[in-house]
């Protein structure tokens, strides 16, 4: 039997935009992805759009309950920035303040520790009008919304998180175009992430101010980058994809300075941002409290084969090629590669290189397309999920005995929801939500992820 530390926490993630859904009259704002889904439904798996998410906003108290059934102590999910503030940096949304501090004190009031994110890829439309997160007044607007949900709701919420993955809607809405605006542009790209990052600090420089006490981090996904080989030329191409994909965000964060190697990078491609006076010393001044850990799959990375043509627009893999190991173990309902490992190479990682900061696995989890295929006595037994998560709660524990300060370990998620383009196509649930009828069916895992919670261990 393996043991977790003592108040070890239990629990899952979700966020806003992928589980509250829209009712009418709510008085929501557009946000990127309800704008993008507007004009572009064919984009989405199956044409399902963010308004039909699981419904959270209606049922969110039955939500709640199923949430102790399944032995959560702890729950993570997001302020949706659009309902409680529907043009970004106007008039406050009382419906959302009533909602909001109704599903906060309905998680305090079941014993459950809160995590509450402010932003998880979901930026109001009248902002993404006026230039996104490439102007520098959206960074100002997130600060005084950040502020805004500090004042509201800091009595209820456990830990703030200033934003999830980040790099992400830099990746896909500058460089691969899974997120809106969807374009081809490196300058727009570095100038979102350093933004994003300054927002990051301000929030954290906010939240001290209203609470001193309160604990605040980022959710970075940290997939270590692993080397084909051990040929200087592989190795070199991890350390930059490592540069680019994680220590953009995690230096700044949690050190408060970027990593002298990257600033270098982005001079040579003339690609350095615009900063102000004084943003630097700010980013090194408010660092995180604690850290959000997503991992779900490894970035596997080998030098690049070819050299980019001149004229090409510029992309972190003028640096390094993706790579395919052979014999790697598959999740192949998702396309993605387990490699349970890298959860103990990312703990000894911020145990040894970021001054072993405390930190939570805020995501990891199974997708799997097509899930009821493997129902079974009217549920879903999901045990190649349950597989999924004791390999690697094995490698978190080992990494936990070795010193790691790991504080709980966070599922995604706990009933199926929507996912950006992907939509309801990849299930990751421990309960089952039927599209049609709404009706929610605890799986397996749901059962099994209880048991773990109360005996802190299997
Ligand atoms: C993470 C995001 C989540 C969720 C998850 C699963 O990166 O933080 O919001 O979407 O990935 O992704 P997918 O549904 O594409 O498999």
């Amino acid at each position: 039997m393996i043991h977790f530390p003592e108040n070890f926490l239990w629990g899952s993630s979700t966020s806003g935009p992928q589980s509250e859904g829209r009712l009418a009259g709510d008085k929501k704002g557009d946000n990127t992805w309800d704008y993008w889904f507007s004009i572009a439904p064919e984009k989405f798996h199956n044409q399902v759009g963010p308004k039909d998410t699981s419904t959270f906003y209606t049922n969110f108290e039955k939500d709640l309950d199923l949430l102790v059934q399944t032995g959560h102590t702890a729950f993570r999910t997001s302020i949706q920035w659009s309902r409680l503030i529907p043009d970004g940096d106007g008039e406050v949304n009382p419906l959302a303040v009533d909602f909001y501090r109704k599903v906060f004190q309905g998680v305090k009031d079941r014993g459950i520790e809160l995590l509450v994110n402010l932003y998880h890829f979901d930026l109001p439309m009248v902002l993404e009008e006026q230039g996104g997160w490439v102007k520098r007044e959206t960074v100002l607007a997130y600060e005084r919304y950040a502020q805004l949900c500090f004042e509201l709701f800091d009595d209820l919420v456990d830990r703030w998180i200033t934003f999830n993955e980040p790099i992400v809607p830099v990746e896909c809405g500058y460089f691969y175009q899974y997120h809106y605006p969807a374009v081809i542009d490196a300058e727009a790209g570095v100038q979102v992430a350093y933004h994003t990052q300054l927002a990051s600090s301000l929030a954290v420089k906010a939240c001290h101010q209203v609470n001193p006490e309160k604990k605040i981090g980022i959710v970075l996904n940290l997939t270590p980058a692993y080397p084909r080989s051990q040929h200087p030329a592989d190795v070199k191409a991890a350390r930059i994809a490592e540069l680019f994909q994680a220590k953009s965000f995690l230096d700044p964060s949690v050190k408060g300075s970027y990593p002298e190697e990257l600033v270098e990078i982005l001079q040579k491609h003339d690609l350095l941002p615009d900063y102000e006076e004084g943003d630097l010393q700010l980013i090194k001044e408010h660092t995180v409290d604690y850290l959000g850990v997503n991992y779900y799959q490894p970035l596997r990375v080998a030098a690049p084969k070819f050299q980019a043509h001149p004229e090409s627009p510029f992309f972190p893999e003028y640096y390094y090629d993706h790579y395919e190991m052979p014999g790697r173990k598959m999740n192949p309902h998702r396309g993605w590669e387990i490699y349970e490992r890298g959860v103990h190479d990312i703990a000894k990682n911020i145990q040894r290189d970021y001054g072993n900061i405390e930190w939570i696995l805020t995501e990891n989890g199974m997708g799997v397309e097509g899930e009821e295929k493997f129902r079974q006595d009217g549920f879903i037994q999901d045990d190649y999920r349950i597989d999924f998560v004791k390999g690697h709660l094995k490698e978190l524990h080992k990494a936990i005995q070795e010193g790691a300060n790991c504080k709980g370990y966070l599922i995604w998620t706990f009933i199926d929801c929507w996912s950006w383009l992907n939509s309801y196509k990849n299930r990751y649930g421990l309960i089952e939500l039927d599209l049609d009828t709404q009706e929610r069916i605890i799986k397996k895992s749901g059962y099994w992820f209880k048991k773990l919670s109360q005996e802190n261990g299997f």
